[in-house]
Formats: C-alpha cells, structure tokens, sequence
C-alpha cells in the first residue's frame, strides 16, 4: 500500500532529473555506458497519459515513461492520479511468467517518481503508424492472439484455484481511476452530447445525432458496459489498441497496461480486433496513386481473422495442458464419457468470447469516432469529406454488430459484412 501512496518526492522528470535518476541505478547506468552527462535524453510520448523518453548512452539506451499527474491531452485541467504506474508495473510483473518475450523487459520501477525503466524496443514502431504506413506483419494476429491466451488464461480461474485470482483482484481493485476513464469515455459519453465529446463536423453531424436516439445501440453499449465492470474473468490489460502494440516484421510486443483490471477476456480482444477494424475503414484515407490499398485492405482481414483463430486454438490448448481451476474441474469430468461434454463446455466459453469481441470491438470503434479520444488512422487524414466518409463505414459496422449480432452466424459472417458496411455508408 505504501508504494502506491502518492510520493512526496515525486517531481515530473525533465532531461537532468532522469540522468539523476538513472544515474543512481547500476544495471542501467551500466547499459547505458559512459557518464550521465554523456547520455542524450528525448521525450517521445505521443499518448494520451504519460511521458515517455528515450535515453541513450554510448553502450545503449533505455525507455522512460512518467505517469503525470493529469491527463496529458487534457492538461491539468483534468487530473489523474500517477499511481497508475504502479498497476502498470504489476500487470507485467503478473503476466511476464506467461508471456515471456511478448512485453518488453522492464529494468526498474521507480515508485517515488510513478515512472518505469523499461527495455527501449528498437527499430520496433507503433502498430498503429505502420497499419497508416501500409506495412505488413507476418506474425501480427498469431502472436497478439497468443499473447492474449496465455495473459487471460492463466490469470484466471482456468488456470488456478480461485484464491489465486482473488488475490489479483483486491490488488488491481485500486485502479479506479483508470477503470472510471473507460467506464465514461467507452460506454456512457459517446451515447450523449457529453462536453468531452468531438466528431468529424459538419459531416457527421446527422449520423451522430441518429446514433444518440438509437435505442436499441444505447441499451447494447449499456450491456457491454455492464459486463465490463462485472465480469472478473481475468486480468487484462485493458487498452489494447493497436497503439499498445510495438512491432518489427519479426517482433511483436505489447506495451502500456496502466488500464490493467479484472475483466471481461473479451475486452482485450474487442480493442485489438475493433482498432484493425478501424484501420481497414481509414484505408481508403492513405491510398496513393501507386497504391490503391485494396490489398493492403485484404491482408488486414485475413489477420483479424488470424488473430481470433490463433487466440481461440491456443486458449483451448492451454486450457487443456493447464486447466488445474474451479472451473470444468478435471475431476469432475474424469470418466471417458465426459470428453466430449467438457469440449462442448469449454467450445461455449470460446463462443461467449467470440461474442464478447465483436460486441466490446464495436463500442471501442464507436469511441475513436464520437468521444474524447481519436485515433491517428482518421485524425491523419486530412480532407473532412474523405475522413468522414471512412468513419461512417466504421461506424456502420459498429451499429450492425452492436444492434443485430444475430445476423452473424460466424466470424466469417462478419469479416464479409466489412467490406458492405463501407458500401452501405456510401449509399
Ligand atoms: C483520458 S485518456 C483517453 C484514452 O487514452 C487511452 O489510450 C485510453 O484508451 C483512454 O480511454
Ligand atoms: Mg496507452
């Protein structure tokens, strides 16, 4: 408890404060070689919370981020405890067992100064700018699908007896103020004429108020917000957008869990598999005269298509190598008989997760489009007609997966809606 209480010492770092503080740390000022004056220090951060530097040094560099006491797109305006950090630094520190190389390597957390010392990932990139950029990931839907299987798994009650999991749960309880952000910017302000609030106007001004009066969109966004304050299932990172995720054509990391809670495992799949969505309906947006992207366009469903299936089969795999929980318990289930009722079980849970997906994908779509916070795959393009025409294609989709999920019988189904959708919005 005290390490999270907020530190009396605590300073937001500039260039010579983060030399002082590294400088005191052995295994980094190691790294990073020669002396603290010899080390060129850049702040990068781009996000919406925190700062992130980059120190290098002439043996090597490190990352730096900085929880603020505020939101950094709001200013002080809008504080934000920096503990959040500390839930930042416990989500890796819970999940590293399990997931291995797929976050980067964390050196040190500072709890005086809420920031975390971290691996610095180069030549890696944000997801999100290389989605913009047209580039390709080979392993990119196999490996954020593994990642999410083994997080969730085995921080749930699959994995282990549930006082395992419930002693996550009292600790990442005390991420409220994270939690409250998403409860609010997620699942209640996009729905009303919230202050915090911006869309692409005047273009879709009419398409905005129309969603605001929709009834039945309302009540589902409302559904999913229900499930996502009240269904523990494992510890998620939650944000894991594609500007969570940092990639090389081999490599792919994770970073960023400060949103870390127990919650819904369909959550961290919504937000990974929705913001591809997103970004298949900007493309139009980043076409060039050499490249019109509608391959680019194909490659980003076969990967969110990739994405669900690896998730699926390594979830399954796990559950069945490593499931020692309450949940199915093997004793329950031991007699030859009852193989094929446990697959059946376990196969339900999978389609409950399928769902969940496609329903938390659609209101993070919604969120990126009507609320606070926007993606760069929309922002970046700069002509509003174009823009706004993308978005409408998003926004679509959303509605339809939100309104009328029973229309999609597979995620086959619903991979074959998208390209619809954009049409239906032109109409
Ligand atoms: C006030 S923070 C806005 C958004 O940025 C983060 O990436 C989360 O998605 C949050 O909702
Ligand atoms: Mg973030």
């Amino acid at each position: 408890m005290t390490e999270r209480a907020t530190s009396p010492v605590y300073r937001i770092l500039d260039r010579d404060g983060l030399r002082d503080l590294l400088a005191e740390l052995h295994e980094v000022r190691a790294l990073l070689g020669g002396e603290p004056g010899d080390w060129q220090v850049g702040e990068v951060g781009d996000g919406n919370l925190n700062l992130v530097f980059i120190v290098e040094g002439p043996g090597g560099s490190v990352c730096v981020k900085q929880a603020l006491p505020y939101v950094r797109a709001a200013g002080p305006s809008w504080p934000m405890p920096a503990e959040r950090a500390f839930f930042e630094r416990s989500y890796y520190a819970a999940v590293e067992p399990y997931v291995g190389r797929l976050i980067p390597r964390i050196y040190h957390y500072d709890a005086r100064h809420h920031c975390t010392v971290m691996e610095r990932l180069s030549p890696h990139i944000i997801l999100r700018q290389g989605l913009i950029a047209g580039r390709r990931y080979p392993n990119l839907g196999r490996d954020v699908g593994e990642y999410i299987a083994r997080a969730c798994f085995f921080t749930s009650d699959l994995a282990w007896p549930f006082e395992r999991k419930m002693e996550g749960l009292a600790l990442f309880a005390a991420n409220k103020p994270l939690v409250r952000i998403t409860v609010d910017l997620v699942f209640a302000d996009p729905y009303f004429s919230s202050p915090r609030n911006r869309h692409t106007s005047p273009q879709l001004d009419l398409l905005a108020a129309e969603l605001r009066r929709d009834g039945p969109l309302k009540a589902a966004a409302a559904r999913f917000g229900r499930k996502f304050l009240s269904e523990t299932q494992a510890l998620v990172h939650g944000d894991l957008h594609s500007g969570s995720v940092m990639v090389t054509a081999e490599d792919t990391r994770v970073i960023d869990p400060e949103f870390a809670f127990y919650g819904p495992i369909g959550f961290d799949l919504g937000a990974f598999w929705g913001n591809l969505l997103l970004s298949w309906y900007s493309q139009p947006g980043h076409a060039t005269p050499d490249d019109d992207r509608r391959a680019y366009r194909d490659w980003i469903l076969a990967e969110a298509t990739r994405f669900w299936e690896c998730f699926r089969g390594r979830f399954l795999a796990l559950w069945s190598e490593h499931g020692k929980g309450d949940v199915l318990p093997a004793a329950m289930f031991s007699a030859p008989a009852d193989a094929s009722t446990l697959e059946a079980a376990r196969g339900a849970f999978l389609d409950s997760l399928l769902a969940d997906m496609l329903g938390f994908g659609a209101c993070k779509m919604i969120r990126r489009i009507l609320g606070f916070a926007h993606v760069i795959d929309f922002e970046a393009i700069r002509d509003p007609q174009v823009r706004g025409a993308c978005e409408a294609g998003a926004l679509a989709m959303a509605r339809a997966l939100l309104t009328h999920p029973e229309q999609f019988r597979s995620l086959r189904e619903v991979i074959d809606a998208v390209p619809r959708m954009a049409r239906r919005a032109e109409a």
